[in-house]
């Protein structure tokens, strides 16, 4: 194709040539992230057309030439030329920036790049694009390419091939391929685990929906199919947990143009737990949605526990946060006009959305408990609530003992936490160190102006199973709270941090990945903004030091062993750490803590899915389901689905 195409043929599609010049303002990244995402654009235009009623299948395959097909059942992209674009339907959706405006948006109720910038933009970013449509009995075929024009640049989707008949259909629907431009995304490759995992939760929150995933070169294959939609979502969330009752109560509501859905299951444990969607994108920072559900849960569950007596009339109403202990909650809206605020634009700001999310939810919750077949589900809730209130008003002794004893134990703390010299918040941080004798080669081996040791003697308490007066007693706990300086919980307050680097240092083996494990499960749980606003860090101790007179290295991990055997040449010799302990001083810090030298990952929550069923089913109590997460995910180090960005 390249050689037969001349000047005359370029077409400046400016919107396309401004997507290959800077991609990162259309897909945030041309990293992994950026070069899913572009994938994510053609499904989502499947999903579309499937959610509103046109089809039931997506299938994603994985090409062995590094491409990726999605294939849809639904009507196919239309074929007929565009009464003002002059061009065919295909033509305009894969060569025009926001195509969703310029198609007959009334065909889609919540449509028309609600997820970003569409198929235009894949097709931009990739070395061909090739689009296949069954339709009026017909196959149609177009191929596009980015191509080197005569002014030296590479022009993004280029027609190099217009749509044609090419056959005869008795079914209908579309399938695009295409290979990611190496130009713009250098050289990488889709993951399986990636895609499965997204198209699992797409599964969930599209019940109409089968998605098909198949990698041909691991020739592995997933299918996704979830009736109950989020409601089986909920049931997959509190896997290995003990459920109050059996089926989540689930409401699916619509009003105009909003559509609600939402379920809600109980659980033995004490923590809360939400996860919200809009148009199918998570909202990890909540928004109105989120307050609106919680709002009408309130309301409801008070209003029936004081009509139907079980709240006399002496007694206080519940307070929100007492029906939210040991709640799991899936949330999903579909709205147009949607309005991203927060840190990091996943919290939903549009204020109808709180209104309509409310009257919906309290319709919705007013029609299960007019049901007698809920009454033991909702008893169940409401002495769960009462046995939360109490709990509270414990707690909220136990806090204020805890804060008389805080500045009791001051000076037993002191003892323990070695404080750094600068009161600079800034560049201060605290190596949270497992065990005494690490702890004591990190406090001579610190630079003490700016950082700070908190050793720990045994293993703090696993926040995922106690109510918080019970956390609150565990000294291990209690020295981290006081240490920060932010409160916890509720109360919590991050501009009281007094160390913006917060980092957990323990042993690279099984009983440091429980350490550290435990130590994220509870600023997953009481300091959530800790690791939202990037503030934890894990520290990567070397596993080896490969050495010979006048040399040595430190090696990090098992794969980089050969290479730095090889660099040391002939007689050298390989120190193997088993723990911090082993290093001296000077070795600790200039190996772990050095800023200069060290490695640090950042603990990041981009899932927070995912990670709350990590969390659920590595600290939780079934042994089983832990098993099997575990070999499912190759190791323990997996606590590290948390982690993903390194950073030094
Ligand atoms: C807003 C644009 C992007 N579109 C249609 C119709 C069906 C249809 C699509 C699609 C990806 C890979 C397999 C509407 C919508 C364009 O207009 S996009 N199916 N599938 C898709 O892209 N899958 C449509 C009205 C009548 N007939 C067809």
């Amino acid at each position: 194709m390249t050689s037969k195409y001349e000047a005359k043929d370029i077409v400046v599609l400016e919107g396309l040539d401004a997507v290959r010049l800077r991609p990162g303002m259309y897909i945030g990244t041309t990293g992994p992230k950026g070069f899913h995402h572009i994938l994510w654009e053609i499904v989502d235009n499947a999903i579309d057309e499937i959610s509103s009623g046109f089809g039931s299948t997506i299938t994603i395959t994985l090409n062995t030439d590094g491409s990726a097909t999605v294939e849809d059942d639904g009507r196919g992209i239309p074929v007929d030329i565009h009464p003002t674009m002059k061009k065919s339907g295909v033509e305009v959706v894969y060569t025009t920036l926001h195509a969703g405006g310029k198609f007959n948006t009334s065909n889609y109720k919540f449509s028309g790049g609600l997820h970003g910038v569409g198929a235009s933009v894949t097709n931009a970013l990739s070395e061909w694009c090739d689009v296949t449509v069954s339709r009026n009995g017909k196959v149609y075929n177009m191929r596009f390419e980015s191509l080197e024009g005569p002014d030296g640049k590479v022009h993004g989707g280029q027609v190099v091939k217009p749509l044609s008949e090419v056959g005869k259909s008795k079914t209908t629907g579309t399938k695009v391929t295409f290979l990611p431009d190496e130009r713009i995304f250098g050289k990488q490759q889709f993951s399986f685990e990636a895609i499965s995992k997204r198209a699992r939760e797409l599964a969930f929150l599209n019940k109409n929906l089968k998605i098909k995933v198949i990698d041909n070169i691991s020739s592995s294959e997933e299918t996704f199919h979830f009736e109950g939609g989020i409601a089986d979502f909920a049931k997959y969330l509190v896997e290995g947990k003990t459920k109050l009752y059996d089926q989540p109560i689930y409401i699916e509501k619509e009003d105009d143009d909003f559509k609600m859905e939402l379920a809600l299951i109980y659980t033995d444990s004490y923590t809360e737990s939400c996860f919200s969607y809009v148009n199918n994108i998570p909202t990890t920072e909540g928004g109105t949605h989120e307050t609106g559900a919680k709002s009408a849960i309130t309301k409801v569950f008070n209003d029936y526990a004081r009509s139907s007596g079980f709240l006399k009339e002496k007694e206080a109403n519940f307070l929100g946060e007492d029906f939210r202990e040991g709640m799991t909650i899936v949330l999903s809206v579909k709205m147009n006009n949607v309005q991203f605020e927060g840190q990091t634009k996943t919290k939903l700001g549009n204020p109808e959305a709180r209104v309509k999310v409310e009257s919906l939810a309290v319709k919705g919750f007013q029609e299960f408990l007019a049901n007698k077949k809920s009454s033991s589900v909702v008893n169940v809730i409401l002495e769960k609530a009462r046995g939360a209130a109490k709990t509270r008003e414990a707690a909220r002794r136990a806090k204020e003992l805890s804060r008389a004893k805080n500045s009791a134990d001051n000076f037993n703390l002191v003892g323990k936490l070695a404080a750094s010299s600068s009161k600079n918040r800034e560049k201060a941080e605290l190596f949270i160190v497992e065990g005494d004798s690490a702890g004591g080669s990190a406090k001579q081996g610190r630079d003490r102006s700016f950082q700070a040791i908190l050793p720990l003697r045994g293993k703090p308490l696993n926040a995922e199973k106690k109510r918080i007066d019970q956390v609150l007693g565990n000294e291990e706990i209690r020295t981290i709270i006081s240490a920060l300086e932010t409160g916890i919980g509720e109360d919590f307050d991050i501009s009281s941090l007094r160390y913006n680097k917060v980092i957990i240092l323990s042993d690279a083996d099984q009983d440091g990945a429980h350490i550290r494990a435990i130590l994220l499960t509870f600023f997953y749980r009481y300091m959530r903004e800790l690791i939202n606003d990037g503030h934890v860090f894990i520290g990567l101790p070397p596993l080896y030091k490969v050495y010979k007179k006048g040399y040595e290295e430190y090696v990090y991990s098992d794969a980089e062993l050969p290479a730095a055997t090889a660099k040391a040449g002939k007689g050298y010799m390989i120190q193997r750490y088993k723990g911090l302990g082993e290093m001296n001083p000077d070795q600790l810090f200039e190996t772990t803590m050095d800023p200069e030298k060290r490695t640090l990952i950042q603990v990041t929550i981009d899932d927070a899915a995912e990670a709350e069923k990590m969390v659920v089913t590595l600290m939780g109590d079934d042994i089983e389901a832990r098993k099997d997460y575990i070999s499912k995910h190759a190791n323990f180090d997996r606590v590290d689905a948390f982690l993903n960005e390194y950073k030094s």
